[in-house]
């Protein structure tokens, strides 16, 4: 034995294990480290507060899990890097469940380290064990297994290989340098299940002290899987609309980004940030079934992101006579249309479009703002036009609930241009939205200090998610705005044809859920500011406030 091996033996090997998983992953960007605390997994706690401590990483602690995995997944989507998630074991690795479902479909990367009991304590009823292997089923897209540390593989170095080689599979995985199953590039979660066997940790080796060690960062990327890219041909003498939905990618060498200077009408949803662009139809929502003649003529789509938040639109792309084009994006494979032309890599005009098509669409959306007389109330129209107005400027951001407002916005909101805006579109459920903001909030603040983000949620979502507003007081010194519109329940049912057919008992019972959950205390109680509003020019005042603060807006219709 030499002396380097005896003094490797006198290592936990967890805690080696650990400090070179997380070092490796911070080198080589994944450096956002959330983490819910439990026996199982604090060697990496422990590693994850020493690179923290050193600069070399931010460390988040939540106590409730499916806060902390919204939160990770809000923060990877403004920092587009993976973030890394730590449970210990158990029903805590099941609370990551709405996270990794939600980041699995709208495309963001998130490295989840589930601490396991070793494979002796499996399967033989012990304490705070359950089968964590495949839980996420296909909404990860690996699940390693990866055995407990041992002295022996440490004394034999693989223990400390395989921590490399899991930090770069691992990393690779969650990145968008991957294709999913349908062969497109982009990010989603992956699970390194951890066992881990006693002693569960040390203070040596330091994270800190492997992250120097661990010398030059190798490439440390796999080969791109996709299919070769190719360019598309269309022909934009046909009258062709443009429809964004969530998710769209503006980087100036997207194809996302070409499509918008095509001089096309663009049917733009709130979240796919295109909202502003000249061929932008504000109206669009409403023109779809008002212009029937004018949406008859319409021969082709281009779909870029991932629209979902009409039925018209929804039925404009599967209509057998209109021909599809959908752009390939992070929210992944779109098939409304059936048969679809899948776009991926450039699409290349044949010929230019009309300018008659685009005018003809401008007039109609002009048409439509003419004839509306400006309501005198404290509608959900006027709160759409405050947010935007408030987030236009100063690098300010948006975040979408689920619900109605986000429809109200569809259909209200101005050709205003925001920095950022973000909605959890992959499966639009209501909950996790208010972590999703903080983490989206908190990464946002590192390259935007003095931003502000708003989100504008109902109050059930908001209710949904109330223990998400316990923050990391270490950390999480933010501007963030909870914009809860509080009609006292569910409303967005009413627009579906359910709310005609039952009594109004049965409705308000079993689909609207009235609430009377006192929001001033519920905000004071975890430390926020608060303000209720009735009229836009305390809107407009409120809007100003710096810190957290939820705003409660209660419209007079
Ligand atoms: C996790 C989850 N549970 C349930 C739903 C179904 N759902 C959609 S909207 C909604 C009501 C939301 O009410 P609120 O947040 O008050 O918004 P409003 O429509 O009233 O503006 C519910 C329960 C969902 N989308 N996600
Ligand atoms: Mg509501």
């Amino acid at each position: 034995m030499t002396s380097s091996d005896s003094a490797a033996n006198s290592k936990v090997p967890s805690q080696v294990f650990a400090a070179h998983l997380l070092a490796q992953l911070a080198r080589l960007g994944a450096r956002d480290i959330f983490l819910s605390p439990g026996a199982r997994s604090q060697s990496l706690a422990i590693a994850a507060k020493q690179l923290a401590d050193a600069g070399a990483a931010s460390l988040t602690v939540r106590l409730d899990e499916r806060s902390m995995a919204f939160q990770a997944l809000g923060c990877a989507v403004a920092s587009g890097r993976p973030a890394i998630v730590i449970t210990t074991s158990g029903t805590a690795v099941a609370n990551l469940h709405p996270a990794v479902l939600e980041a699995h479909h709208s495309g963001v990367g998130l490295i989840l380290l589930t601490s396991d009991r070793p494979a002796e304590l499996r399967g033989v009823g012990a304490s705070q064990t359950a089968n964590q292997v495949g839980l996420f089923a296909d909404a990860v897209r690996e699940c390693i297994d990866v055995a407990a540390p041992t002295s022996a593989t440490l004394a034999s170095g693989e223990l400390v290989a395989s921590a490399i080689h899991l930090a770069n599979q691992s990393f690779n995985l969650a990145s968008a340098t991957t294709a999913d199953q349908h062969g497109i590039l982009r990010a989603n979660p992956v699970q390194l299940n951890l066992a881990f066997r006693e002693p569960l940790s040390a203070l040596e080796p330091n994270a800190v002290g492997v992250f120097a060690e661990l010398g030059e960062l190798t490439s440390a990327h796999a080969e791109q899987t996709a299919p070769a890219a190719h360019a598309t041909t269309i022909d934009l003498s046909k009258n062709t609309v443009v429809i964004a939905g969530a998710g769209v990618n503006l980087e100036a060498d997207s194809v996302e980004h070409s499509v918008a200077q095509f001089g096309l009408p663009v049917f733009a949803e709130p979240s796919s940030g295109l909202r502003h662009l000249g061929g932008s139809i504000q109206r669009y929502r409403s023109l779809l079934t008002s212009q029937q003649e004018l949406v008859a003529q319409i021969e082709q789509v281009i779909v870029l992101g991932k629209p979902t938040l009409s039925r018209a639109v929804m039925a404009l792309i599967a209509k057998p006579t209109v021909q599809a084009f959908v752009v390939e994006s992070r929210m992944g494979f779109f098939n409304l249309a059936h048969n679809p032309v899948q776009v991926r890599g450039a699409l290349k005009p044949s010929q230019t479009a009309e300018s008659a098509w685009l005018q003809q669409w401008q007039a109609a959306d002009q048409e439509v703002e003419a004839a509306k007389a400006e309501s005198q109330e404290f509608d959900r129209k006027k709160i759409v036009e405050e947010l935007y107005a408030a987030s236009g400027a100063n690098d300010d951001a948006i975040i979408f609930g689920a619900s109605r407002m986000i429809r109200e916005a569809d259909a209200h909101a101005p050709k205003t241009a925001v920095a950022n805006i973000w909605s959890n579109r992959g499966v639009a459920g209501i909950d996790g939205t208010i972590a999703t903001a903080i983490g989206f909030a908190a990464a946002r603040k590192n390259e935007h200090p003095r931003a502000t983000t708003r989100a504008l949620i109902g109050d059930l979502t908001f209710l949904h998610d109330a223990s998400s507003l316990a923050l990391d007081p270490t950390r999480d010194q933010l501007d963030l705005q909870l914009w809860v519109v509080n009609d006292n329940g569910g409303t967005i049912f009413e627009s579906l044809e359910v709310a005609k057919l039952v009594d109004h008992e049965t409705f308000e019972r079993v689909l609207t859920t009235p609430q009377h959950v006192d929001l001033q205390k519920l905000a004071q109680a975890y430390g926020w500011q608060f303000m209720q509003v009735t009229s836009v020019a305390e809107l407009q005042q409120a809007a100003k406030s710096q810190g957290c603060i939820v705003i409660e807006i209660l419209p007079s219709k």
